[in-house]
């Protein structure tokens, strides 16, 4: 019985000193200390030891079973130290580590470019204001002199939703609708969508658009001018030629295109500005009579101007692109560069 529990311990003994995780010091204390275990049955064979050696055996198995749970118990406090240092270290995160850039966005060129017109126009008093991009033929079209059947009305390739709803192909009717509601002095800028059938290197079925509108008691072409020349020079440097062509639109007499110097070529000559050392940026003139009457503006007590440009264009213009497609492809490698 001696030699039986002496073998037991050195048994148990190098089994809990080679394991090593607490999983398996539990499956040893089960298989010493568990109900079935070889200690717990040491103690119900006591029965078959002569009755005076079983008070001495019985304190040695006692000893064995305090000695074997307090080893367990000090090999599974060493053991979880050391799995926990395990994890610490497989889990370290290492903070030295630099972090990742995130790429920082920034606005579309276009965006920039209706930004700056809008900042110059603000600068010089006039209020920003937007309007439906839906619109009725009414504002689109009759209200700014162009009535049913007139023939400039099959220059603009209108996208058309009912017979009298439309995509509206021009911010003017944003204009008409501030005037309905507004006595002079009007002093605004109607930048916004516009919709075209037309698409090719240079006309986009949607693109943007900036209209201005003055009308006020003795507005003259003079101030247009002046007005034109100081937005030309803020948007692209001073010292640039400009000069007004006479031209014709439905709602302005009289009417101009403005052309500014080449900004490739600086007015020699070369393939953007087709070598008239010209680009035509803007049209202007001085608001038609009949526009001003159907808002029930009295002609006789105020006159206006107004002007419009092309947002791509311009944004071409300044950057050099040469095909407006690139402004809607949003390939980040062409708008990285702005
Ligand atoms: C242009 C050219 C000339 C224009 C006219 C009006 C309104 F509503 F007052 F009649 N708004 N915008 C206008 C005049 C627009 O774009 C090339």
């Amino acid at each position: 019985m001696r030699e039986k529990l002496r073998h037991l311990k050195d048994e148990a003994w190098r089994r809990i000193t080679e394991a090593d995780d607490t999983g398996e010091l539990d499956k040893i204390r089960v298989c010493y200390l568990g109900k079935k275990g070889e200690l717990t049955g040491l103690l119900r064979s006591m029965g078959s030891l002569p009755p005076d050696e079983r008070p001495e055996v019985g304190k040695m198995v006692n000893e064995l079973r305090g000695q074997l749970e307090g080893f367990l118990k000090e090999r599974i406090v060493d053991l979880e130290a050391r799995e926990l240092q395990r994890r610490l270290e497989l889990e370290a995160i290492d903070i030295t580590l630099p972090g990742r850039q995130p790429a920082f966005g920034r606005k579309h060129p276009l965006n920039q470019v209706l930004d700056e017109i809008k900042a110059i126009f603000i600068g010089m008093g006039f209020e920003v204001v937007e309007g439906p991009e839906v619109e009725l033929d009414y504002y689109n079209f009759e209200a700014l002199n162009l009535p049913p059947d007139h023939p400039t009305r099959d220059m603009q390739d209108t996208f058309f939703i009912t017979d009298d709803i439309l995509l509206r192909s021009q911010t003017s009717p944003v204009q008409i609708r501030v005037m309905e509601k507004q006595r002079p002095p009007v002093r605004i800028i109607a930048p916004g969508k516009v919709y075209r059938v037309d698409f090719d290197a240079t006309h986009s079925p949607m693109f943007h658009q900036v209209e201005g509108l003055l009308v006020d008691e003795r507005t003259t072409f003079g101030d247009l001018k002046g007005i034109l020349r100081a937005f030309i020079e803020a948007i692209f440097g001073e010292g640039r030629g400009i000069r007004f062509r006479p031209s014709f639109f439905p709602f302005t007499e009289p009417s101009a295109e403005i052309d500014v110097e080449c900004i490739m070529c600086n007015g020699r000559g070369c393939r953007v500005c087709s070598h008239t050392g010209w680009l035509e940026i803007l049209g202007a003139g001085m608001v038609d009579p009949r526009v001003l009457q159907m808002v029930g503006y009295d002609v006789d007590q105020c006159q206006g101007f107004a002007f419009g440009m092309g947002v791509e264009r311009i944004a071409m213009l300044k950057y050099g692109i040469d095909d407006i497609r690139l402004l809607f492809e949003n390939d980040m490698r062409f708008l990285n560069q702005f």
